[in-house]
C-alpha cells in the first residue's frame, strides 16, 4: 500500500484502523500524521514553538510480538500499536506515548536529566544562516578578502566538557565554496561561532588566527573521468519477495524497518531448517545503536568535535536516496522511509533502503576428490547472498550500511566508510615545513586532515532457537606436554569453554585477551549429537577508544572502551550512548546499564558489538575517500546438524 504523504495529510481521522502486517512495522505516514494531530489537539497544541524531535514506534513487548507471530494472526492488527514521541515545548523536553487505538496521549513525562533529543534539520539550517547577517562575521570575511555569498557555515554538535549546566548549543565552522563543489575542502580557519539553539542567536564570536585559505584546485570530487558503468548481470538468481515489510529469500525470513534514529532495523530473522522442517529464530532485532567520532586535535577550534551521530542527528534522518547502479546494483528493489519533520508532518525519503541479491563470483563451498580410483570428482556451489543496504550521509561522511544474509545461515554485517575528510587549513605545502603538532596528515596543499575514530556500535538481540541464551567464550589455551612417552610434541592447543556469568564479566577488549571464539548458545537446545545450538560472532579488527577514561568524550562514550558487551534484554535499553546523546554527560547508556552486573546465564540477552576504525588520513582520502570496510559475521555454530547448503 503506497499512499502519498500529501493525500494522507488531509485525512483528519483519529480512529483509523490501519491494516498491519507486523507489530514491528515502522510508523506509516498516516500514523505519523495521526501523532501530529493527536499532539496538536492536546494541551501541547497551544504552544507556539512546539517542535518534534523523535517520532517512532513504541517498541512493543517482545513476548506480545512473539505471541502475535506464532498465533498466525497475520490478518489481525496488533492490539497495542503506540508511538514514542519526543517534543520540545517552551524549553522543556516532553516524552509522550501516543496510543493509536484511543487517539490519545497516554503518558506525558517531562525529561529533566542531562542531554537533549536530536537536533531538527530546521534548527541546524537556521543556525547555519546566522553568521551571514552577523556584522562581526561580515567584517571577518571582508578582512580576508572573501565574498560573503560564497561562504557556507556548517553547524556542529559540541559534546560536553564538564560544564555543570549544558544548554542546547552548536558551533559553526565556515567554508568557502568559491570554485569547488566540495565545501569541506576550503575551511575558513580562525573563526569560532557559538550558537544558542533555544534563542537561535550567536552568543560567542571569536576571530583569532589568520591562516591562508586553501585553493580550489583539485578539490572537486565530482569525477570527470568517471568510467561508464556497464551492467552485465541484471538477473535475480533465487528471487525474494517483500510482503509489507517482511522479506522472504532462500531459507531466510525477516522483517525490515526504517526509523529516523537507527536507519535500518532487521527484526525477527529466522532461518528454515530443512532437517527439522521448520523456521528457527536467530535474531530478534539488530540495528546500529550509536556512533562515536572523536577527532584528535585538542586545540580550541577542534577539541569539541566528538560526535555521536546516531543520537545527535539520526542515521535514518540522514539516509540518502539511493542511486540505482551506484549505490545498489541493477537487480535491487527499493523501499521508502518515512519520518516526522519538525512540525510532526510525515516526510518521505524515497529509496531509503535497497535489497538485492549479490553474486560476486565467490564460492559457497567446493571440493575436488582425487582419492577415488578412476574418478575425479569436483562439486560445489556459487555463493549467492541477499543484501539489505542503507546509506547515511552525516555531514562530510557517508556510511554504507549492509546486512548480508547467506544461505549457510550466516549474517554478515558491514559498513563501508566513504565521503570527504574534515580538513584544517594550514600554511604548509610540504611536511618539511611543519615544526609544530598538526594532529593529522598533510593530505593536500594547505590542508591537514585530522586523525579521528569511527566507532559504530551494533545492537544485536540474538534469540538462538528461543529467548533463553548464554554467552560463551571458547578460549584456546596452550597445553604443554611433559610426558615424552606420550608424544614427541611439546605442546598443542585446546578449547576451554567458559560460560560468562555476569554483565561485568562479559565486557571484552578484543585483541588484548587470549584468543577465544565468542558464542551465543541456547543451553536448553542441543543437536542430535548433543552439542548446544549456537551462533558464533566472528569479529573484525580490534579497535577500542584510546582516550583516557577521565577525558570527557570518553565519559560520554564509555561504551567504546570495550568492543563487546552483553546485557540482559530490556526494551528501553537500545541506544548505547544513552537516548539523549546531544550534550550528554555519560550518565545513561550501555556502560551504566552494564554496571548493574545482572546475571546473563540462560537469560534473554543482547550483544553489543562495535566496529571501530582509527582513521589516520592518507593523501588518497582526498578529495573524496575510497571506501574502507569493517564488519563482523554471525555464523551458525552447531546450530544445524550439517552443512545447510547441501540439499537432500
Ligand atoms: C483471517 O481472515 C479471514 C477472512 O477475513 C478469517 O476467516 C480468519 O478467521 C482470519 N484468521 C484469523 C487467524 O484471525
Ligand atoms: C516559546 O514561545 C514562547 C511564547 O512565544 C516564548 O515565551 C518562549 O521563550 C519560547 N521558548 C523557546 C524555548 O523558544
Ligand atoms: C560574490 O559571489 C556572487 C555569487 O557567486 C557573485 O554574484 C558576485 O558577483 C560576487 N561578488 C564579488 C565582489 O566577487
Ligand atoms: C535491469 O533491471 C532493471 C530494473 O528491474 C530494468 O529496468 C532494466 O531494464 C534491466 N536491464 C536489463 C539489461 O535487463
Ligand atoms: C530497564 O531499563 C530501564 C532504563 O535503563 C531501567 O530504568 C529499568 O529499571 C530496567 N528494567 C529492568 C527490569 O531492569
Ligand atoms: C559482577 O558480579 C560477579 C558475580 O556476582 C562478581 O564476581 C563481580 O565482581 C561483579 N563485578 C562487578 C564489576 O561488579
Ligand atoms: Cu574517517
Amino acid at each position: 500500500m503506497t499512499v502519498s504523504v500529501q493525500v494522507l495529510a488531509i485525512v483528519l481521522q483519529f480512529f483509523v484502523t490501519t491494516s498491519l502486517c507486523h507489530p514491528l512495522d515502522p510508523l506509516s505516514p498516516r500514523e505519523i500524521n495521526q501523532v501530529r494531530l493527536i499532539v496538536q489537539k492536546s494541551h501541547l497544541g497551544s504552544v507556539t514553538n512546539l517542535t518534534f524531535h523523535f517520532v517512532d514506534l513504541e517498541e512493543p513487548e517482545k513476548r506480545d510480538v512473539l505471541n502475535w507471530l506464532s498465533s498466525h494472526k497475520h490478518n489481525e492488527s496488533f492490539p497495542h500499536r503506540r508511538a514514542r514521541v519526543v517534543v520540545r515545548a517552551e524549553g522543556q523536553t516532553h516524552e509522550l506515548i501516543v496510543d493509536f487505538a484511543t487517539g490519545s496521549i497516554t503518558s506525558d513525562h517531562v525529561y529533566t536529566g542531562h542531554g537533549y533529543p536530536p537536533l531538527t534539520f530546521e534548527e541546524l539550517f537556521q543556525a547555519s544562516r546566522l553568521p551571514s547577517k552577523y556584522p562581526k562575521f561580515q567584517v571577518s570575511i571582508l578582512r580576508r578578502g572573501l565574498n560573503l555569498s560564497e561562504v557556507t557555515c556548517i553547524p556542529f554538535t559540541i559534546g560536553w566538557f564538564g560544564e555543570i549546566v549544558t544548554r542546547r548549543a552548536l558551533r559553526l565552522s565556515c567554508f568557502y565554496r568559491g570554485g569547488t563543489s566540495d565545501i569541506w575542502a576550503r575551511p575558513i580557519q580562525g573563526i569560532d561561532i557559538l550558537v544558542d539553539v533555544e534563542t537561535m542567536q550567536i552568543t560567542k564570536y571569536l576571530d583569532r588566527v589568520r591562516v591562508p585559505l586553501p585553493g580550489a584546485e583539485g578539490t572537486d570530487f565530482q569525477s570527470s573521468g568517471q568510467r561508464p558503468v556497464v551492467v552485465t548481470c541484471n538477473k535475480t538468481e533465487i528471487g525474494f519477495t517483500i510482503t509489507g515489510n517482511e522479506v522472504r529469500w532462500a531459507n531466510w525470513v525477516f522483517h525490515l524497518s526504517f526509523n529516523a534514529r537507527a536507519g535500518l532495523i532487521i527484526s525477527t530473522a529466522s532461518i528454515f531448517d530443512a532437517g527439522r522442517k521448520k523456521y528457527r529464530h536467530v535474531l530478534y532485532r539488530g540495528h546500529i545503536s550509536e556512533t562515536f567520532v572523536p577527532y584528535m586535535d585538542p586545540t580550541s577550534e577542534w577539541y569539541y568535535k566528538t560526535f555521536m551521530d546516531v543520537g545527535e542527528f539520526g542515521f535514518g534522518r540522514s539516509a540518502s536516496t539511493l542511486l540505482p547502479l551506484i549505490d545498489c546494483p541493477g537487480n535491487a528493489a527499493y523501499l521508502d522511509g518515512y519520518l516526522a519533520g519538525v512540525n510532526g508532518q510525515a516526510q518521505k525519503i524515497p529509496r531509503a533502503i535497497c535489497i538485492f541479491e549479490r553474486y560476486a563470483g565467490d564460492v559457497a563451498w567446493r571440493h575436488t576428490e582425487i582419492g577415488v580410483p578412476g574418478k575425479d570428482i569436483t562439486s560445489g556451489e556459487p555463493e549467492v547472498n541477499l543484501v539489505v543496504r542503507l546509506v547515511a550521509t552525516v555531514g562530510n561522511y557517508d556510511y554504507v550500511l549492509d546486512w548480508e544474509f547467506k544461505q549457510s545461515g550466516s549474517i554478515k554485517v558491514g559498513v563501508s566508510l566513504t565521503g570527504v575528510l574534515e580538513v584544517k587549513s594550514t600554511a604548509y605545502t610540504n611536511i618539511d615545513q611543519i615544526t609544530e603538532k598538526v594532529y593529522g596528515t598533510l593530505v593536500a596543499d594547505n590542508r591537514v586532515a585530522i586523525n579521528h575514530d569511527h566507532f559504530l556500535t551494533y545492537y544485536l538481540d540474538l534469540d538462538i532457537d528461543g529467548n533463553h541464551n548464554s554467552f560463551i567464550k571458547s578460549k584456546q589455551k596452550t597445553v604443554k606436554i611433559t610426558n615424552i612417552n606420550l608424544s614427541p610434541r611439546k605442546s598443542y592447543w585446546t578449547t576451554v569453554k567458559e560460560t560468562v556469568k555476569t554483565e561485568a564479566e562479559a565486557r571484552t577488549r578484543l585483541g588484548l585477551e587470549q584468543p577465544a571464539e565468542l558464542l551465543v548458545v541456547n543451553p536448553n537446545k542441543k543437536t542430535k549429537l548433543g552439542n548446544q545450538v549456537g551462533y558464533r560472532l566472528i569479529t573484525g579488527q580490534p579497535a577500542t577508544s584510546l582516550l583516557s577514561s577521565d577525558d570527557y568524550p570518553a565519559i560520554r562514550a564509555a561504551y567504546t572502551k570495550y568492543q563487546l558487551w552483553v546485557t540482559c534484554y530490556n526494551n528501553s535499553e537500545r541506544w548505547a550512548g544513552g537516548f539523549y546523546a546531544d550534550r550528554s554527560h555519560g550518565d545513561d547508556g550501555l556502560a551504566v546499564w552494564s554496571r548493574r552486573n545482572r546475571s546473563i546465564v540462560n537469560k534473554d540477552i543482547v550483544v553489543w558489538y562495535t566496529v571501530g576504525f582509527h582513521h589516520v588520513p592518507y593523501q588518497e582520502d582526498f578529495p573524496v575517500m575510497p571506501t574502507i570496510y569493517g564488519g563482523f559475521e554471525l555464523r551458525p555454530a552447531n546450530f544445524f546438524e550439517r552443512n545447510p547448503l547441501l540439499r537432500q
